[in-house]
């Protein structure tokens, strides 16, 4: 079995031990860490919620599933910010969170760690986070994005409420909302009115630069 495969299945048996000697081995064969965050760890993470929603699996063992992998991806960090490009503010300022209601926050950390090594200044407001508490800190610094994530269709339901808010305060044009979370897709990012979308980290960073350099 390739070694993406195994961190996919040391994720699913949340075993963090494993992963983190897996992410190990995988530095040491010079792979590179987003690839291997992307097509492994969060391969596994996939399998774990398809396995959740058709009772195969329960909270704890997906509790220990995001332990597992909040492991590997430690291991991988130093290496992510050590390729890391652009100064500290080339693109200015991004407001991070995760929605009001909503407790998921490695998808946000893993957006986190990759604008933060392109050239992003972060404010990370955590997970749960209230749409005023996002929109007042982001006009207190000047935002140059906002990046919010939702891992549930239940609070889903908050981003459009988010841009509601910045279209009837007159401020929307000047802060840029970036949507994503497994089920927000970019037609729905259209449909509420977002300024952009991005289906993993990599994409994340593509689309704050464009909408930072607006
Ligand atoms: Co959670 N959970 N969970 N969960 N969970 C999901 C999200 C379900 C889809 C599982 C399922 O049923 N299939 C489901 C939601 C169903 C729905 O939508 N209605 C669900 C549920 C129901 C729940 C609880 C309610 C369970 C319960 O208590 N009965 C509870 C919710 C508590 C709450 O939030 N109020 C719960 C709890 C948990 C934990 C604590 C066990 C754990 C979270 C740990 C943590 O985050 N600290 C957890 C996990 C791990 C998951 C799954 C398995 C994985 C999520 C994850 O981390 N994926 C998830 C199933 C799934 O998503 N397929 C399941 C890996 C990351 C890397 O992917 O998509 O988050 P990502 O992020 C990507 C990408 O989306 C993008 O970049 C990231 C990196 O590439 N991106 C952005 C993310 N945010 C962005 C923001 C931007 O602006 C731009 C791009």
């Amino acid at each position: 079995m390739d070694i993406l495969k195994q961190m996919a299945e040391a994720v699913i048996a949340g075993d963090a031990e494993h992963c983190v000697s897996l992410a190990k081995q995988a530095m040491e064969n010079n792979l590179d860490p987003v690839e291997v965050i992307q097509q492994g760890f969060s391969k596994g993470m996939d399998t774990v919620g398809g396995k959740f929603e058709s009772g195969e699996m329960f909270l704890p063992e997906m509790m220990q599933a995001a332990e597992a992998m909040k492991g590997g991806v430690a291991v991988l960090k130093p290496a992510i910010e050590s390729t890391g490009s652009g100064s500290l503010t080339e693109f200015g300022k991004a407001v991070l969170a995760t929605i009001q209601g909503d407790m998921h926050d490695i998808g946000k950390n893993i957006v986190k760690l990759l604008l933060s090594t392109s050239g992003f200044e972060i404010i990370d407001l955590g997970k749960d986070v209230k749409v005023a508490v996002i929109i007042d800190k982001a006009e207190e610094i000047h935002a140059d994005v906002i990046g919010v994530s939702a891992l549930m269709t239940t609070t889903m339901g908050y981003m459009p409420e988010l841009i509601q808010e910045l279209q009837e305060l007159g401020i929307k044009e000047e802060l840029p909302v970036m949507v994503g979370g497994a089920p927000v897709t970019e037609e729905w990012a259209k449909e509420i009115g977002a300024d952009g979308y991005a289906k993993d980290a990599v994409g994340a960073v593509r689309t704050a630069k464009g909408l930072a350099k607006k």
